[in-house]
C-alpha cells in the first residue's frame, strides 16, 4: 500500500547511511521523512506524492529524555499504520547525519532542533539594517556545530547603494565562507543555487524575521504557497510570518527547509543588551523633549519626527521595539524564576535556622 519507491527515496536523500540502519525492518513498516513538525504531530512523506500525519509511538514518548530524542524536520523515521486512523505511528528515529540546533529561548538549557540531515545552511541577512556581522558570526557557530556547510546569502540586494562593496565587506569578515547576494526581482540570475540544491541534498534557510526567507523559498519551489510578510510589514503583531519549519522539494531537485525568523535573544546571551546594536535609535530617542517620552503623541518627540521625515526608518523602529519587548519579556520570566528560587532559599534558610535553634537548645 505505501510505497517506498526508489524515486522517492533518492529524491528525499535516502542513502547507504540510512539503509544500513534498517537491516531488520519489520513487515508493514517503512521509512519516511519528517517534513513538518507541529506540537507532537508530524507530517511525514512516504512516497513522491504521499504525505501523512504521524504521531510518535508510546515507546519513543516513554524513552525520550530531552528534545533531541523526539523526531524533527529532516529526520528519517520508521513508520507503520496505526490501525485506528489514517495517521501513521513513528516507531523509530534513525541516527542523524547532522543536527542543526540552537539554545532554546529563555533559561532552559535544552536545545531546539531546527532540522536534521542537512547538507547546507543558508545564513540569510538583508543588506539593510539587518546586516550585523556579529549576528552572522552566531549563525556561523550554529552551522559549525551542526556539521553542515554554511553559505551567506545577502538578501534584498536591491536596497543596497553599493552591493559589491557590501559583499566585499562580508567576504573580508568571513573568509572561507561563500557569500552571495540576491534580490527577489533577480532570483532567476542566482544560478549558484543549482550547485547547492542537488537532488538528494537538503538545505535549510535561517535568519532574522523579515529578511525574505520565505520569498526566496517560494521561488526555489516555484510556488507562492508560503505566506510572506506584507510589503509594509503592517500586519506585524509580535508574530513572525512563518511559524513552523517545513521541508520542500526545490526546482533544482534538492530539498529546502524554510524556518521561522530567529529572535535575537535566542542567539545572543541576554546580558549583551541591545544598545550596542541600536545606538542610532537610542541617539534619536535621546533628542525627545521629555525624558520619559512614550514616543506616541508627545510634543517634541524625536522619534515621531524621525519616522515622519524618514531619518528613522519604520522598519528599524519596529525592530527596536520588538527586541525591547523580548528583553522585557525575558527579564520578567527571569525575575519570576529568581523570585521562586529566592523563596526556596529563604524557606530553606529559615528551616535551617530553626534547626539550629533547636540544636542550640539541646546543648
Ligand atoms: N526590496 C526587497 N524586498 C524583499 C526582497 N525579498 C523579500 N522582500 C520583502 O521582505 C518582506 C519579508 O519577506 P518574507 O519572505 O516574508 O520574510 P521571512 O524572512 O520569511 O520572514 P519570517 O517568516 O517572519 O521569518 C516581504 O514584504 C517581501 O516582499 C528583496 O529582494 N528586495
Ligand atoms: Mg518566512
Ligand atoms: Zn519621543
Amino acid at each position: 500500500m505505501y510505497s517506498s519507491d526508489k524515486e522517492f527515496l533518492i529524491q528525499f536523500g535516502w542513502d547507504d547511511f540510512f539503509e544500513s540502519q534498517i537491516l531488520d525492518l519489520l513487515p508493514n513498516t517503512f521509512p519516511a521523512r519528517v517534513i513538518c513538525e507541529e506540537r507532537n504531530l508530524y507530517r511525514v512523506q512516504v512516497g513522491l506524492n504521499q504525505v501523512f500525519l504521524a504521531t510518535i509511538s508510546g515507546k519513543i514518548q516513554h524513552n525520550a529524555v530531552t528534545r533531541v530524542d523526539y523526531p524533527a524536520v529532516g529526520d528519517w523515521v520508521i513508520v507503520e499504520p496505526s490501525g485506528q486512523s489514517d495517521r501513521l505511528v513513528i516507531n523509530q528515529v534513525l541516527p542523524r547525519k547532522t543536527i542543526v540546533q540552537r539554545k532554546q529561548a529563555g533559561l532552559t538549557s535544552d536545545m531546539q532542533i531546527l532540522s536534521t540531515n542537512v547538507d547546507n545552511i543558508f545564513i540569510t541577512s538583508a543588506v539593510n539594517y539587518d546586516l550585523n556581522y556579529r549576528r552572522i558570526e552566531r549563525y556561523l557557530a550554529i552551522a559549525r556545530d551542526s556539521g553542515s556547510t554554511p553559505i551567506i546569502l545577502l538578501t534584498k540586494a536591491d536596497t543596497a547603494q553599493d552591493i559589491d562593496q557590501v559583499i566585499a565587506g562580508v567576504q573580508n569578515e568571513f573568509p572561507g565562507v561563500s557569500v552571495h547576494a540576491l534580490s527577489k526581482e533577480n532570483f532567476k540570475n542566482a544560478e549558484f543555487f543549482k550547485d547547492y540544491l542537488k537532488k538528494g541534498s537538503t538545505s535549510i534557510v535561517i535568519g532574522s524575521s523579515g529578511v525574505g526567507k520565505s520569498t526566496l523559498v517560494n521561488f526555489l519551489i516555484d510556488s507562492d504557497e508560503i505566506k510572506t510578510q506584507t510589503a509594509r510589514g503592517d500586519d506585524y503583531k509580535g508574530r513572525h510570518t512563518t511559524t513552523s519549519r517545513n521541508l520542500y522539494v526545490s526546482r533544482f531537485g534538492g530539498l529546502i527547509v524554510d524556518t521561522p525568523g530567529m529572535r535575537e535573544l535566542q542567539l545572543s546571551d541576554h546580558s549583551e543588551g541591545i544598545s550596542s546594536q541600536f545606538s542610532d535609535v537610542e541617539e534619536i530617542m535621546a533628542r525627545c523633549r521629555f525624558s520619559d517620552c512614550l514616543h506616541a503623541t508627545e510634543p517634541g518627540c524625536a522619534v515621531i519626527k524621525g519616522l515622519a521625515d524618514g531619518s528613522l526608518p519604520a522598519e528599524r523602529w519596529q525592530n527596536y521595539q520588538k527586541l525591547q519587548a523580548e528583553v522585557l519579556n525575558g527579564q520578567q520570566k527571569k525575575d519570576k524564576l529568581l523570585a521562586a528560587e529566592e523563596r526556596k532559599t529563604w524557606k530553606k534558610k529559615s528551616v535551617d535556622s530553626r534547626e539550629k535553634d533547636r540544636t542550640k537548645k539541646r546543648f
